[in-house]
């Protein structure tokens, strides 16, 4: 069933609390937890519940979850006091994706280039 928790994915099983992180917040729908191999000072993972493979397929079936984990990664940034940052969706292997649970990076704390690599 779409959505349902899949018993191969890292990011259920974190959900699960079968695999530690670190978490930072957490809402009925969204998780929030720091990135194991951070990219700046702030690199927070923030996921929705539900296990969709990536930001595309979840925004199609959930809407509301999708604003839901764009507006935690609004709040999470505001209780790491970032004046700016950067939230970004990988989609696919060739743009970096590995884990193929919906999530937004979002990046903080230091100064960032653009285009990114
Ligand atoms: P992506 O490459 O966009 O699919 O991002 C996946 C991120 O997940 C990557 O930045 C590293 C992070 N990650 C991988 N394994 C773990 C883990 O076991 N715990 C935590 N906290 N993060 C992980």
């Amino acid at each position: 069933m779409a959505g349902e928790a899949n018993a191969d994915c890292l990011f259920c099983k974190i959900i699960a609390g079968e695999v530690p992180a670190t978490v930072v917040r957490e809402t009925d729908t969204t998780y929030a937890f720091r990135d194991i191999n951070p990219q700046a000072p702030t690199h927070v993972l923030v996921i929705p519940k539900a296990h969709y493979p990536d930001a595309a397929t979840l925004a199609a079936a959930e809407p509301q979850i999708t604003a839901d984990l764009l507006r935690e990664a609004g709040v999470v940034a505001a209780e790491e006091k970032l004046e700016s940052y950067r939230v970004v969706f990988n989609t696919g292997s060739g743009a970096g994706q590995t884990v193929f649970h919906a999530h937004a990076h979002l990046l903080g704390g230091r100064g960032m280039q653009w285009p990114p690599g």
